[in-house]
């Protein structure tokens, strides 16, 4: 962005108006053609606000070749950047506008492009814009139909959202299908996909008896990768039924699956788009974790027929509506399904490792962002993932009978419109009776609150009281923080571990504290011994803990805590107890060494016979280095990796042997289905193999080359980079040797690659992107390749000679025209670095301000990086 004036403009949550113009209807006719296909859209169109004249509508990319009213060839109108501004017009009339675009041209993905042979849209959130001009916001809801007219033999398939109603031949080769959505959409969920498939079909009978056809299309020859993702679906379909009351309503629901996707799945209504990812699985090419994201991620679009599509936000800024409540409904059904404890677990290291620092970087925002320049840089883990836990928070004041009472009323009052946030939290609110105002404040207050613990115990009186204080950090986007309401779900432990039952003034008392102050406390008697307080049972709400536990409170609890989230939060504790200390070591060239009762607090877990197979392997998942750098005020990339390599080690060496026992053990246990007891088993066989490797590198090769499934084989080659072993260099040219044919398998093995630590890693990375198997065009293959350097290997993305950054910097400028969003995506660990050394940050600034003064710059990377340098340099 060379010239100053061109700088793209921000808009404020605090701006919305209400549309002048509504578009209540559509009819849309595509002729498809690679390189010019043609649009006719014919729209209804109603003034609503009799101050104002022109229509002024949306578009971007687009060829006009003819504007009417009323049938009339229409003069009155002026085209600028971006929009089309016409005058002269009735209060009620039809529009028809005939535009041209070029899919083949499009490689951001954004509106009508190819995916290798076949056409595909992506309209969220302001893609249709590159298909026709129109009111493109979601407050504007409007019917559609839809015609495709494309040749038939390149596309037998054409699809669109709703019910087809008519299909014809032409002379030429061609043929047409018409299709009908009853249900007003905003834009946002138009879809349309034309190609040749294989498809593959069931059908959903819903609770009140309606027969649905699912309908799920592939790329030819992957109908036996298709199958999981169909039950997945199926299993999603009765879910929501059962959980949250709520039935499908069209009569058919299709899946289609794209290889070229900027992000993971879109849940336009009746026709789904799916990053092939997210759809494609068998236990020879994907991972256990493959089919649990196919799931979650299958159940989250579906999901959103309802939270999104039925109910849809009024304006961007309210993204969090859909989102977080969606996540959050995706979250319960995997855990409803699977394992709830290694669920929670999963999602808290995601917000921990990840949306802490977005918190603590330069693109802070509220769950409800307050300011946007470019709205795709805002479907962020804040939005989606610390949405959820708002939600989740709702969910533990209220109890899931009062927290359902609230989505019926949400459902009741909302449904066919376009709401707010606020509408949200009334609805619960209402419906409940509880007062939800102050709690209102996670919507518009940013930033990761710190909760500090003080604790009094009385013996003579057998009272003991805590007093819990909150304070939010600053952020870059708000200097100012207030309290919030904030949920403490405690117990207290004797020192033999029973639980003890909380009481005061001599009734029994809720275990979900609510903070709404600076400051507060709770007195509890009939606690005869002082107890150990676990505090935030199962993570009851996105804060950090300020508190520092002794060891033994800290084995108190892993061994004791009745919420096994709670048992393994207190082993990160304790393993980031030690990391905090081996840090200032190596900072001071000091010897590390790990405590006999870290060693022993292994041991055993490792002979607990007991315990749940998941459980155990996310116990003994050492934290990645990005959730240890969480915990850092100044992060000192060597120094944490150093640690972390040493406690690894050293504990595999001292535990040599119950380690590959029970590794062992695993192996033998697992029936290789896809029961989770079996993925349970495998997961524990993963965490193991990270320590074999070191005394029993053999061990790690067979697990790759005797097992015949990708989850044992990638548990092998991730163990094998974390050692270093030998073998490693064989076992990777094998699956480069089976996979090379197929990018999505690939993405596996280059993420590997790129994250491995050993050897020149700039140099390997770079080398990678001649691959056959590698496409600067793929998002997924840049993500797995150079997403994983940049995220997964800080050691040599950080390296002292800024190489890494530079390297960043130079994939950033071909992709800022190319694919803006997947280049705003792809430099997050450039921009989260306030945290780190001078002389690193120096070196960032330089290639911030390089991307500063690029040409064209797009909106999506302006935002980022001059945030980026505003934060760094401030
Ligand atoms: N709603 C889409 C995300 C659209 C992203 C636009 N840049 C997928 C989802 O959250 O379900
Ligand atoms: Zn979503």
């Amino acid at each position: 962005m060379a010239d100053s004036s061109a700088q793209p403009i921000a808009k404020y949550r605090s701006d919305y108006q209400a549309p002048s113009y509504t578009i209540e209807n559509v009819a849309l006719d595509f002729d498809l053609e690679p390189t010019a296909t043609t649009v006719r859209a014919v729209s209804t169109v109603q003034r609503l606000d009799p101050q104002v004249g022109d229509l002024v509508l949306d578009g971007e990319k687009l060829e006009l070749l003819s504007l009417k009213v009323n049938q009339q060839e229409h003069q009155h109108y002026q085209l600028s950047e971006g929009q089309l501004s016409i005058s002269d017009l009735p209060e009620r009339f039809e529009l028809e506008i005939v535009t041209q675009i070029n899919p083949q041209a499009n490689k951001a993905f954004e509106g009508l492009y190819q995916s290798g042979a076949a056409f595909c849209t992506q309209c969220e959130a302001e893609g249709f814009r590159r298909i026709t001009y129109f009111l493109d916001r979601p407050d504007v809801l409007a019917t559609y139909s839809t015609k495709i007219t494309a040749d038939k033999a390149a596309y037998p398939y054409l699809l669109s959202n709703g019910n087809k109603v008519a299909q014809g031949e032409l002379d030429n080769g061609k043929h047409w299908v018409s299709w009908q959505d009853p249900f007003p959409k905003p834009s946002y969920l138009f879809a349309l996909v034309a190609g040749d498939f294989d498809l593959l079909q069931d059908s959903f009978t819903s609770r009140s008896g309606r027969e649905i056809a699912l309908e799920l299309f592939v790329d030819k020859g992957n109908l036996e990768r298709s199958e999981h993702a169909m039950a997945s679906l199926k299993a999603a379909m009765k879910w929501d039924e059962q959980r949250f009351n709520l039935e499908y309503d069209l009569d058919i629901y299709m899946i289609v699956a794209v290889d070229f996707f900027n992000m993971g799945a879109m849940e336009n209504k009746g026709l789904n788009i799916f990053n092939s990812k997210y759809v494609l699985a068998n236990k020879q090419s994907a991972t256990d974790s493959d089919f649990l994201g196919i799931e979650a991620v299958i159940g989250h679009e579906y999901f959103h027929n309802w939270t999104g599509n039925r109910i849809t936000c009024r304006d961007w800024f309210q993204l969090s509506l859909k989102e977080g409540l969606t996540v959050f409904r995706d979250q319960e059904f995997s855990s409803d399904l699977g394992s709830r404890a290694v669920n929670r677990i999963k999602n808290v290291r995601l917000l921990r490792s990840h949306q802490f620092a977005e918190d603590a970087g330069p693109m802070a925002h509220p769950i409800r962002p307050d300011k946007v320049i470019e709205m795709n840089n805002f479907y962020t883990l804040t939005v989606y993932e610390k949405g959820a836990e708002v939600i989740r928070m709702l969910h533990t004041l209220l109890g899931e009978q009062a927290f359902q009472a609230g989505m019926q009323t949400y459902v009741e009052r909302h449904d066919g419109q376009a709401a707010t946030c606020d509408d949200f939290v009334n609805a619960m609110q209402d419906a409940s009776g509880k007062d939800l105002s102050l709690f209102k404040r996670w919507y518009s207050q940013s930033g990761t609150p710190v909760v500090s613990v003080q604790t009094q115990f009385d013996a003579a009186k057998q009272q003991f009281s805590l007093t819990l204080s909150q304070s939010t950090p600053a952020t870059a986007d708000q200097p100012e923080k207030l309290p919030l309401h904030i949920p403490v779900s405690i117990e207290l432990l004797a020192s033999n571990g029973a639980s003890i039952p909380l009481q005061a003034g001599g009734k029994p008392v809720s275990e979900v504290l609510e903070l709404t102050q600076a400051q507060q406390s709770w007195v509890f008697d009939a606690v005869a011994e002082e107890p150990c307080v676990v505090l935030l049972q199962e993570f009851s709400a996105p804060v950090k803990l300020d508190y520092s536990y002794s060891s033994e409170q800290l084995l108190l609890m892993i061994n004791h805590a009745s919420n096994t989230f709670a048992r393994w939060d207190s082993m990160q504790k304790l393993i980031a107890g030690w990391m905090q200390q081996a840090v200032a070591k190596v900072q001071q060239q000091q010897a590390l060494e790990l405590e006999p009762a870290i060693i022993a607090t292994f041991e055993q877990l490792l002979q607990d016979q007991a315990i749940d197979r998941g459980l155990l392997a996310e116990l003994l998942t050492i934290s990645s280095e990005n959730e240890i750098a969480d915990n850092f005020q100044e992060v000192d990339i060597d120094a944490i990796a150093k640690a972390r390599d040493f406690f690894i080690e050293a504990l595999a060496l001292a535990l040599a042997e119950p380690f590959a026992q029970l590794e062992q053990r695993c192996a033998e246990a697992d029936q290789q289905s896809l029961a989770h007891s079996d993925i349970a088993w495998r997961s524990l066989r993963a965490a193991c193999l990270q320590f074999v490797g070191f005394s029993q590198p053999q061990r790690v090769a067979a697990a790759y080359f005797e097992s015949s499934l990708m989850t044992d084989k990638l548990a092998a080659m991730a163990a094998a980079n974390t050692a270093a072993i030998e073998q490693r260099n064989s076992m990777f040219k094998d699956y480069e040797q089976q996979w090379q044919h197929d990018g999505l398998v690939m993405d596996k093995w280059f993420a590997l690659e790129a994250s491995f630590s050993g050897g020149d890693a700039l140099a390997r990375v770079k080398a990678l992107t001649e691959h056959p198997s590698f496409s600067m065009e793929n998002p997924n293959r840049i993500r797995s390749l150079i997403g994983s350097f940049a995220n997964n290997n800080a050691r040599h993305f950080h390296a002292k000679d800024g190489a890494g950054y530079c390297y960043l910097a130079e994939i950033l400028t071909l992709l800022n025209k190319q694919n803006p969003q997947v280049a705003s995506r792809l430099i997050t660990p450039l921009i989260q670095t306030v945290k780190l050394d001078k002389q690193r940050k120096a070196m960032i600034i330089e290639q911030l301000e390089g991307l500063a003064a690029l040409d064209e710059l797009s909106k999506d990377l302006y935002e980022k990086v001059s945030n980026g340098l505003q934060q760094l340099k401030g």
